[in-house]
């Protein structure tokens, strides 16, 4: 039985209401291909960048199952071992594959996924069997002609579908998953890159629906304008501020994305140990994947 999102809020760094946790997690970067193409999304193997979608290597699941050992010794507040990159955790089998090891030989570690949601209804039953705990789904719009502008194709089921077409299927399968996951007791949370010039006033609408969809906790991430969305610009405080708010209406806030790399290892925000456990990022650079 998944943790109950009551639970997680005091145990999970990124499921916290209102006060920042001193949790931490370790990032397992084990997920290198997407199956979607979204126009912010820059994915590259360095380690330097700071942000979402960056890795130093690659690793198979059973190195990360000797990280998360490492990293729990390093730093005990550790409690969550996620996978959130840097491509999509569902377009390979090697996420899940770690997760079956981590249940087996780490029963007490809080297991957390992170994906685009395109192949979730498919998925569903294994991520359920597999004994996720918290489930974040990246849900940029729930309008396809919003969507469209902000992912530019998706390839699924052998083929490639573009413009609002790929924007349908993807919105239809993430609500449809997160409603599959969520009924089983999983805690689902959506993250939400906030575009100015796309998404700005719809992301309330996002929070609504996800909410009735089963969500429980939301996250507005701020844009990096880089990639074919390099033309946007980053929201300022205000606007970041005035979204959030807006969601607020309709479901739990998540106020404390520190939009890690997806080889990150420690609190949030706070002490990092992803020095001892991969490459150190030595400087830091504003570009920009998803959460
Ligand atoms: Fe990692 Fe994401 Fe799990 Fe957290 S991060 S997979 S839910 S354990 Fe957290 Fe980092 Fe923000 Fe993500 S601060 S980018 S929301
Ligand atoms: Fe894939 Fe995530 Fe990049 Fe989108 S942001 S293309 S889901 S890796």
């Amino acid at each position: 039985m998944a943790i109950s999102f009551a639970e997680l809020k005091g145990t999970h760094p990124c499921f916290a209401v209102g006060a920042k946790s001193n949790k931490g997690r370790v990032h397992l970067p084990v997920s290198p291909g997407c199956n979607i193409q979204c126009r912010f999304c820059d994915r590259r193997l360095n380690d330097v960048d700071v942000r979402p979608g960056v890795a130093s290597a690659i690793i198979t699941p059973q190195e990360a199952l000797e990280v998360v050992k490492k990293a729990v010794a390093l730093c005990p507040d550790i409690t969550v071992a996620g996978v959130a990159g840097p491509g999509d955790t569902l377009a390979t089998p090697y996420a899940l594959d770690t997760f079956r090891l981590i249940k087996r030989e780490l029963p007490g570690i809080i297991k957390c996924m992170s994906t685009n949601g395109l192949l979730l209804p498919q998925y569903a039953n294994e991520i359920i069997d597999v004994g996720i705990d918290s489930l974040t789904v990246t849900v940029n719009a729930v309008d396809p002609r919003l969507q469209a502008q902000i992912c530019g194709g998706i390839t699924y089921a052998g083929a490639r579908y573009a413009g609002a077409e790929a924007a349908e299927i993807l919105i239809h399968n993430q609500l449809t998953g997160i409603k599959a996951v969520a009924a089983a007791g999983v805690t689902i949370k959506v993250n939400t890159v906030l575009i100015p010039q796309i998404n700005a006033a719809h992301v309330q609408e996002v929070a609504k629906t996800v909410r009735e969809a089963g969500a429980k906790i939301f996250n507005v991430i701020p844009l990096i304008p880089q990639h074919e969305l390099a033309w946007c610009s980053a929201p300022d405080c205000a606007l970041i501020s005035k979204v959030r708010g807006e969601a607020e209406r309709y479901i739990n806030v998540f106020r404390h994305c520190q939009r890690c790399r997806a080889d990150a290892a420690g609190i949030p925000g706070g002490k990092d140990v992803s020095k001892e456990l991969y490459i150190r990022p030595v400087k830091l650079e504003n570009t920009f994947s998803h959460g």
